[in-house]
């Protein structure tokens, strides 16, 4: 697969996680109206913010691709975190299309150029039901069961929605200078949920939907290619799982703070459907 095939599926991502955003763009349009669609000459826009993520710090991350020939960088398109030995927790805007066959995990390291990447075929799948209900894009979350367990340490995932401070996200996507081959992280701001409900009126559900940046100057901010992995805050020596990369108009715009699916809200369906699997 080639450099041009890959851009197309991580734009399909992205064009999958806008669709929520236009559906409902129309009342916001005129905010955005004088943004170029490319802003990457933007400085502001351009730095995503994030520095490498170093070995082991968050062995839970993984990507998600299609099987096939290619590099596993060349067949990354999303992100994830592993929950159980067995199981990723992704976006539902990720795979809402796949069949497990259509998928792969790439565990183990951070760089997919590396040899050390361990491949994992999907053995099933399921996109939450309540996906883009009520609003576009609510409840954006799936689980891939897998076909092997991983020799991962999982994350735990939050319980009880809660107002943050400083969170942190990771991925292989976009850095405003284009996909690069080492997983990238960085910290964001938590934006309270009226200020992210004043941000993006009428097309975030607070319930299903947490949301970070720095809404006053941007600059940092998960983007396409992140979709399904994770947002995290430390507890102690370990992370909790509070988020999921789902959305955003653009990335590390300023006013346009990135929006994940809240964790805390899905973890009774999760853990239901991880019943079901282990029955
Ligand atoms: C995407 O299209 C996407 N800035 C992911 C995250 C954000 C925007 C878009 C947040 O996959």
């Amino acid at each position: 697969m080639d450099r041009t095939r890959k851009q197309a599926i991580r734009l399909g991502a992205g064009v999958a996680a806008g669709l929520g955003a236009a559906a409902i763009a129309w009342a916001g349009i005129a905010a955005n109206a004088e943004e170029p669609a490319d802003a990457k000459g933007d400085f502001e826009t351009m730095i995503i913010g994030g520095g490498d993520v170093t070995d082991g710090q968050y062995p839970w991350l993984v990507g998600l691709g299609s099987p096939g020939e290619g590099t596993p960088y060349e067949r990354q398109f999303c992100g994830g975190s592993v929950i159980a030995e067995d199981v990723v927790l992704t976006a539902a805007h990720c795979v809402e299309e796949s069949v497990a066959e259509d998928l792969v995990v790439f565990s183990g390291a951070i760089d997919l150029e590396s040899e050390d990447v361990v491949e994992t075929a999907v053995a099933d799948l399921h996109v939450a039901e309540d996906y883009n209900a009520p609003v576009a894009m609510s409840n954006d979350w799936a689980l891939l069961k897998l076909a092997e367990p991983l020799d991962v340490e999982p994350i735990a995932l939050a319980t009880e929605p809660e107002e943050y401070d400083l969170l942190e996200t990771a991925g292989w996507g976009d850095t405003g200078e284009g996909f690069p081959t080492t997983a990238q992280w960085v910290e964001v701001p938590f934006v309270s949920d009226e200020d992210c409900e004043a941000a993006y009126p009428d097309e975030v559900d607070a319930q299903t939907m947490l949301c970070a940046g720095d809404l006053e100057n941007g600059g940092v901010d998960s983007c396409q290619g992140d979709s399904g992995g994770p947002i995290m805050t430390p507890a102690g020596e370990e992370q909790v799982l509070v988020g999921i990369v789902s959305w955003g108009y653009g990335c590390a715009e300023a006013g346009n703070p990135g929006v994940y699916g809240e964790v805390a809200d899905f973890n009774d369906a999760i853990e239901e459907v991880l019943a079901g699997w282990e029955g």
